[in-house]
């Protein structure tokens, strides 16, 4: 018999499982994942697919703690104070009747979102902490049996937004500080030997009330990192649910499976091409909330992650953090509002678009794209209006039409080029933010390579992210803590980059670089012969030992190192390449290399 160290009982399925032991244990067992055909995958995802922003809500005991307990402040996020302080259970259950949210007004949360351009919400119904935020049989350690509100949240907010025109989603977390099934009371936890049945029986039940009681679209799965939790299980949970809900959508970190990827508090920088994905952020610090945390991000940030998100062909899942009263913190309000006022003006540009076009960063701002029949409808998000007015879109089309999408009546002057098409643009910009440029093509987008550019004070930057790769392992690595070039195992893998040089000159070539051994490589720069009246020249060939000085601490530390200096004579098209020295390499990453003048 379980010994439930919690004033709270969960409902013991290890004894419910003993009396089940000739029915098949779980359902989830009765398959693995469903079959679907490509079409049906895509009808699925479609409502998702064309969202492109959603609300995210972390709301539990930890917000009536707001970050501190026991007087003193949390150094981590404000739903993990219960891990980050090693607060047992039983003292952590104390917030639970002190938790009487009078001020939740479960419309007020939907308009919120509705009126922000938010088209799904996706709220904690369990997050680690384990206090399920709606009423179950599985334990009373829920909003309504164990809070003097006795009021179901989830309840209320998925009727509120069905009345907003908002889809309903619930996150839902695995990992549970406060399972007598899981050990210890902290991140991470593992299952109580034996008790990993019953735990899967308890989410089962809990998942299975929330998918018939309260038809979510999206089942949000988190905590999957806990020990003991593998790709088989995460397969076999995905196909139970998928069975109670044809339709719901699924992330991957139920784990082994899943329906679109999740990159955390970072925009990968080149989407992740082929594949769904949503990149959730907090609009300051913290998920849950914390009284203390007043980082905020600016709007013009806010906004700008939109459209950086869209143009790389995902979604944007913005978090509030409501207070222990229930209310959505002022400062995440004000912010929210503005961008609802850009939304208003330039959705269109947003909901239902697909990636940028183009293959490399546009120095101004962003690309969204709509396929219209054989047609294509360009949304050029200008970041940095230019100071001559002149737009370049490296384009060889013959653009059928462009315009203000403030001002859809008054088509734009164009000229093409050779660097594309140049837009003539009105001198003030609408919207300082962002402003919407539309341009109709005849037929798809032929898009220029526009090679890497110099920086106006001379600087030429080579990110890891638009290096061309040649080879069998080495890859991109996005994410924070990563956007390098990585998995270097192979010597015959290289790196290079084209860039185009409008101010000739001597230059000094750094490289931050993380080295855990000693290792050595090829530096060579040909200057291509391309537009400019160039035979392709060898500016450099030089080797460089990565000795003792340079070694770092692991592939995640990086040292700036000097590579070495030469003359560019003249503007023109310029390769770099980094090739391993076979003999003596070891891995090592790059984040970025980094021509300056040398004055
Ligand atoms: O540990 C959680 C965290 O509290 C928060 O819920 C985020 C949201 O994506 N997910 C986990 C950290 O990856």
């Amino acid at each position: 018999m379980l010994t439930n160290t919690n004033l709270f009982k969960q409902t013991s399925f290890s004894v419910l499982l003993a009396l089940c032991v000739l029915i098949p244990a779980r359902a989830a067992d009765t398959t693995g994942l469903p079959r679907e055909t490509a079409k049906q995958h895509d009808a699925r995802m479609a409502w998702w697919r064309d969202a492109r922003f959603g609300m995210f809500i972390h709301w539990g005991l930890y917000s009536e703690a707001a970050g501190y307990w026991n007087g003193q402040p949390t150094s981590g996020a404000g739903e993990w104070i219960m891990s980050d302080m090693r607060i047992p259970r039983a003292q952590y259950e104390t917030l639970a009747p002190r938790f009487d949210p009078v001020k939740f007004d479960a419309d007020q949360w939907a308009e919120t979102a509705h009126n922000a351009g938010m088209k799904y919400l996706v709220i904690t119904s369990k997050h680690h902490e384990g206090f399920c935020m709606f009423k179950t049989a599985a334990t009373d350690y829920n909003v309504v049996d164990a809070a003097p509100w006795h009021t179901d949240p989830l309840q209320a907010l998925s009727k509120a937004c069905r009345r907003h025109g908002i889809k309903f989603c619930v996150y839902y977390s695995i990992m549970d500080w406060h399972s007598p099934d899981q050990a210890p009371a902290y991140n991470p936890t593992s299952f109580v030997p034996g008790q990993k049945e019953a735990y899967i029986q308890y989410m089962e039940t809990e998942l299975k009330e929330l998918i018939t009681q309260y038809h979510p679209a999206v089942l949000w799965f988190d905590g999957q990192w806990m020990n003991g939790w593998t790709d088989e299980d995460g397969q076999r949970l995905y196909g139970y649910l998928r069975a109670l809900d044809p339709k719901l959508i699924i992330n991957n970190r139920i784990k082994g499976a899943g329906d679109y990827e999740t990159p955390e508090q970072y925009i990968p920088p080149n989407g992740l091409p082929g594949r769904d994905w949503e990149t959730c952020m907090t609009m300051n610090d913290t998920w849950g909330y914390k009284r203390d945390d007043n980082n905020w991000k600016s709007t013009q940030t806010l906004i700008r992650n939109v459209v950086d998100i869209a143009s790389k062909g995902g979604n944007y899942l913005l978090n509030v953090g409501p207070t222990g009263e229930g209310l959505i913190p002022d400062a995440s309000i004000e912010r929210l509002t503005e961008i609802g006022r850009w939304m208003k003006v330039n959705g269109v540009a947003i909901y239902g678009t697909s990636a940028s076009p183009f293959t490399r960063q546009l120095p101004w701002g962003r690309c969204t794209s709509r396929t219209s029949g054989h047609n294509t409808i360009l949304y050029l998000h200008v970041f940095d209006w230019p100071a001559d007015d002149k737009l370049v879109v490296p384009l060889s089309n013959k653009i059928r039409r462009a315009s203000l999408l403030v001002d859809r009546s008054t088509p734009l002057r164009m000229e093409n080029g050779e660097d594309g098409v140049t837009i003539f643009l009105p001198q003030h910009a609408p919207d300082e933010i962002s402003s919407t440029v539309v341009v109709k093509l005849d037929g798809a987008p032929e898009v220029i390579t526009v090679p890497i550019l110099q920086n106006n004070d001379g600087t030429i930057l080579l990110r890891a992210s638009d290096a061309a790769l040649h080879g069998s392992q080495i890859q991109y690595e996005p994410g924070p803590g990563h956007d390098n070039i990585g998995y270097w195992f192979n010597p015959d893998d290289s790196a290079d980059w084209t860039f185009r040089v409008s101010h000739p000159g001597e230059f000094r070539i750094t490289a931050e670089i993380a080295a855990p051994g000693p290792t050595s490589f090829q530096v060579s720069v040909v200057a291509q012969g391309g537009r400019h009246p160039m035979a392709p020249l060898s500016l450099l060939n030089e080797t460089k030992q990565i000795g003792k000085a340079d070694i770092t601490q692991g592939y995640f530390d990086y040292k700036t190192v000097t590579m070495g200096r030469f003359q560019i004579p003249a503007a023109g098209d310029v390769t770099l390449a980094v090739h391993p020295v076979k003999d003596g390499w070891q891995p090592m990453n790059i984040r970025s290399i980094k021509l300056e003048p040398a004055r």
